[in-house]
């Protein structure tokens, strides 16, 4: 049995001011985190963890990186904000920056991964209309079973998980969905005319690190192309180098139509998302067709242009690929009879727990707290382990020992 006193007075102050005055929108872990650096947290207590979550992979170049960290104040301490209504002296070299890194003609910059993605759907049904050639308001979009998008009402509105949409109906029309990792299904969805996009997860992160078959993604976009369908990538969560490379849909040369970008597009520092695609679909939005008062401001747009070059700069897709590969190895060889499926790609990985108590997963991920690992589960019996991608292996394999150490104790 766990020690089930595992809060100290001042964690628990700390956590009844919270319940007081906040929304009861979360169920977190019950840790107080006061400061972050590299792959570390410290709690009030002054406790040491790793941080296996990563801020749900937005913290990919470790907590508060020096560099983006600079580039944050220095910026911060000149201009913030100007909104489109005027232009500032950023927005102009970041978008060159953006667009040629990932290659793209344009980038539209937004804040959270939510608007990249509702932004990605206003694209795909303007380009349907105004390019495709479908009638109004016909236009449909295809979505997969299990995925996760973000918490606006249209987003939810084809997720498949009922908690995230009981009680906020109605919903929007024009999704459809299919399964996930099922070509014969995107083929089928893919006969109606008024398709205009297929958007997807390259892996299926809340879902609990669901990587497809492999040449799935190519597969789909190939049936995508030739449906004259867009290719839709969500790489909020497994963009920027988490799955091993820059992007998950790179392992298998695959150029999405619309690429959708967030979290660690300023490495933890604030809300900042992108949509980058070419010409013939970005030029379908004009001047005052949309936007939003943050998108694209001077701070977003140096802080992002760090955090993505600390990315290339600290080669951390491939310290992702190796010490992922090395930590699924190490966890399959604790033999866990907890532990029934481990996976993932690079550093997103999660593993299965198989124990009659439902319970299981949260007390292991207690157990880990206990031993100064942080992790939290994910629809219940998995739990995902991301930790920033400048992880070292020492680190990994002290890791793997209180993984392993949280497990036997269970
Ligand atoms: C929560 C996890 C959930 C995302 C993908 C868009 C968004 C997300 C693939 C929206 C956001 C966050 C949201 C947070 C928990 C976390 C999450 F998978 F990362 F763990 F929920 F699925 N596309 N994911 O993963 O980005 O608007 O949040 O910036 O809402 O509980 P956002």
């Amino acid at each position: 049995m766990l020690s089930v006193k595992t809060i100290s007075p001042l964690t628990e102050q700390y956590l009844h001011r919270e319940e007081e005055f906040g929304a009861h929108n979360y169920h977190p872990l019950p840790v107080v985190i006061s400061r972050g650096e590299g792959v570390y947290v410290w709690d009030v207590d002054g406790r040491r963890y790793y941080d296996f979550l990563s801020g749900y992979s937005a913290v990919n170049q470790g907590h508060c990186h020096p560099r983006i960290i600079d580039a944050f104040v220095s910026q911060a301490q000149k201009l913030t904000l100007t909104s489109r209504a005027f232009h500032n002296d950023v927005l102009g070299e970041y978008a060159e920056f953006i667009t040629k890194f990932f290659g793209y003609d344009k980038v539209l910059p937004m804040n959270t991964g939510v608007e990249a993605v509702e932004t990605g759907l206003k694209l795909a049904r303007r380009w349907g209309y105004e390019v495709k050639g479908v009638p109004g308001n016909k236009g449909k979009i295809i979505t997969c079973s299990q995925n996760f998008h973000g918490r606006t009402i249209s987003v939810v509105s084809f997720s498949s998980d009922e908690q995230s949409k009981r009680d906020f109906g109605p919903f929007t029309p024009g999704f459809e969905q299919i399964p996930y990792n099922d070509t014969a299904a995107l083929q089928q969805a893919l006969q109606d005319e008024n398709v205009v996009g297929f958007l997807v997860e390259p892996i299926q992160g809340e879902a609990g690190v669901i990587v497809p078959d492999d040449g799935y993604l190519a597969k789909a976009a190939a049936m995508c192309k030739e449906a004259n369908v867009l290719f839709i990538a969500d790489e909020i969560q497994t963009g920027l180098a988490r799955t091993g490379m820059m992007l998950a849909c790179d392992h298998e040369n695959v150029r999405p139509d619309i690429l959708l970008l967030g979290k660690a597009l300023s490495g933890g520092t604030m809300p900042v998302s992108a949509v980058l695609a070419d010409n013939d679909i970005m030029l379908t939005i004009k001047p005052g067709d949309h936007g939003s008062t943050y998108g694209g401001n001077p701070l977003a747009c140096r802080v992002a242009m760090t955090a993505l070059q600390v990315l290339v700069d600290e080669k951390m897709a491939e310290n992702s690929l190796g010490q992922g590969a090395h930590f699924r190895n190490e966890i399959r060889g604790l033999n866990s009879e907890f532990v029934s499926v481990v996976r993932g790609k690079g550093l997103f990985n999660a593993i299965e727990i198989s124990h009659p108590n439902k319970e299981a997963a949260w007390d292991i991920c207690m157990s880990m707290k206990q031993n100064g690992l942080l992790a939290k589960p994910t629809h219940g019996d998995k739990i995902r382990f991301a930790p920033p991608l400048l992880i070292n292996r020492a680190q990994i394999d002290e890791c793997v020992s209180i993984i392993g150490k949280s497990l036997a104790d269970f």
